[in-house]
């Protein structure tokens, strides 16, 4: 008695694992069959037509397709675009994968683009990520811009609406989301893909990142389950801008129909007796067709042998391609390497020839040729000009530029006063300077002026054509030119002061047009302090 329950409840046992099993065993077997629908796939080259038209599909609003993508929304305020598949879709199960870009200067971009699976076709002035508000089905939307303000955007998030909810745009769906995952989808690298696959009422949201290349480096963003989609919805791309703007570009769309064993199975299932029949007429041909090849090696040994591995190349196993591979990413590599090999042959050319170049400029300026010693190489002459001495000579020449500048009005100045002289008629003073003393006084010192102008001419335009004439280093110089104009104003001033020395002029006048001879005729004076010493001379004879 004690026994039976046990042995009732260790049956009972076998049948739960025996059920279990039962079911793993079937579930094992349910394979997933799949297959690519190009109906309801777009992807380039020639992803539109030359009339601008895209297989299978159609768009609106803002969007523009090429052969490369299709432009949903570009980068320009309160844009919406969406493209449609024109037929419903026939299948229950799918997974789609968009490859797209969402692009734009601005640190923050916005709106985003949405993937739809919809009992209709939205539209395309609608208000959710360019289609309609109250959508019947699935929104997965990639949202940029953090319109609630959580610093949680750019979200990838799905949406499942019965045709009665509002999309809450200014909190993001925050709460009306069916699941998501924070993903910064914009300005990458290389596009970024969903994975979108809907199986068994499953949904599961692939996303990769756009950080590589590689088609491994997909990563979940969630998995929702009991998930119940319309039947016969059309997929659909919408993407919108705002406020900010960013282009939102859309490479591909891969769609690929997911069936069951059972579905796949499902109204072509035939009787074994038919499936033996088929085997063994199958067997029949095989023969059939090996004996008349036979038949044709008697008949043309020949042509046989020659052809025999004929097709031979036309294959090749996996270790073959694996080698072509190899083979071929090395000769890749070493056509790199022989560029690279040319690049730098070519620098290091233009390089010594830039050395020559500079090496003969020393030369020239020394004077002498590059010449080493036997045995030891060749030392690069010192510059001819140091750093020290070139900022010297630079601000003398601005010195040179001042002083002349001074002179100039200074000259201006007593050409005006010799005018005021003339014209006011000095016959009636005593002992002042005759008509003839200032007109010979102002044509030296219109001559002065002139020489003067020329200078400063020379000096403030640039000196290509001089350089041209005669080599940099023994060209006349600014300060030579002006200690010559110097000794000119001073002849000039010699003979006036002498002019009125005849006519009783005071000492301090012959002592210091003594003074300015001497100044200028010592060639160990800078003739820039010169002209000044000069120019004091002149400023105060004129004052007397
Ligand atoms: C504005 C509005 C919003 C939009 C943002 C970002 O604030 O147009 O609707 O989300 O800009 O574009
Ligand atoms: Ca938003
Ligand atoms: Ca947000």
């Amino acid at each position: 008695m004690r026994c039976r329950p046990s042995t009732m409840s260790s049956t009972s046992l076998n049948i739960l694992l025996f059920t279990v099993l039962c079911l793993l065993v079937r579930s094992n077997s349910q394979t997933v069959h799949k297959r690519f629908e190009y109906k309801y796939s777009f992807k380039p080259p020639y992803l539109a037509q030359k009339d601008g038209s895209v297989p299978f599909w159609e768009y609106g609003g803002n969007a523009i397709a090429s052969g490369e993508s299709v432009r949903l929304a570009p980068s320009l305020r309160s844009q919406k675009g969406a493209i449609w598949t024109r037929t419903p879709i026939n299948f229950d199960w799918w997974e789609v994968d968009v490859m797209f870009k969402v692009t734009g200067r601005g640190r923050i971009g916005a709106d985003g683009l949405a993937f739809w699976y919809t009992t209709a076709r939205g539209e395309y002035t609608g208000e959710v990520f360019g289609s309609s508000d109250r959508w019947n089905g699935l929104g997965v939307i990639f949202d940029s811009f953090d319109n609630d303000n959580k610093h949680n955007n750019p979200y990838v998030m799905a949406v499942v609406n019965d045709g009665t909810k509002n999309f809450d745009h200014k909190s993001d769906g925050a709460t009306q989301l069916l699941s998501g995952c924070l993903r910064d989808f914009r300005n990458k690298p290389f596009p970024t893909r969903a994975r979108v696959e809907y199986f068994l009422n499953t949904l599961t949201v692939h996303f990769h990142n756009g950080l590589t290349n590689n088609e491994a480096d997909y990563e979940l963003c969630f998995r929702a389950e009991n998930v119940v989609l319309p039947r016969g919805g059309y997929f659909g791309l919408s993407a919108a801008t705002g406020g900010l703007a960013d282009d939102h570009d859309v490479i591909h769309l891969l769609t690929t129909s997911l069936h069951t064993t059972q579905q796949a199975g499902s109204g072509q299932q035939i009787s074994s007796a038919d499936q033996q029949k088929l085997s063994q007429e199958y067997q029949e041909y095989q023969k059939k067709l090996e004996q008349q090849k036979e038949d044709y090696r008697k008949e043309h040994p020949d042509e046989v042998r020659d052809k025999e591995g004929e097709f031979d190349d036309w294959f090749e196993s996996d270790g073959q391609r694996e080698l072509r591979q190899i083979f071929q990413g090395l000769g890749q590599i070493q056509d790199v390497m022989r560029d690279l090999h040319k690049k730098v042959d070519e620098v290091i050319g233009k390089q010594s020839n830039s050395l020559s170049l500079l090496s003969a400029v020393y030369s020239h300026a020394q004077g002498q040729g590059l010449q080493a010693a036997p045995g030891q190489p060749a030392q690069m002459p010192a510059l001819p000009i140091s750093r020290q001495d070139w900022d010297l000579m630079s601000s003398n020449h601005q010195l040179v530029i001042n002083t002349i500048a001074e002179l100039k009005g200074f000259i201006i100045d007593v050409a005006r006063k010799s005018d005021a002289l003339l014209q006011g008629g000095g016959a009636g003073a005593a002992g002042a300077p005759s008509p003839q003393l200032l007109s010979e006084m102002r044509d030296g010192i219109n001559v002065v002026k002139q020489t003067v102008a020329g200078v400063s001419q020379r000096l403030s335009a640039p000196p290509p054509a001089a350089q041209a004439l005669c080599p940099s280093v023994s060209c006349v110089s600014a300060a030579t030119l002006l200690a010559l104009l110097g000794a000119h104003l001073g002849l000039m001033f010699l003979y006036a002061v002498y002019k009125y020395r005849k006519k009783g002029s005071s000492s301090e006048e012959i002592l210091l047009s003594d003074v300015c001879v001497h100044l200028i005729l010592r060639a160990d004076i800078a003739p820039v302090r010169a002209a000044k010493l000069l120019l004091r001379l002149f400023d105060d004879v004129s004052e007397n």
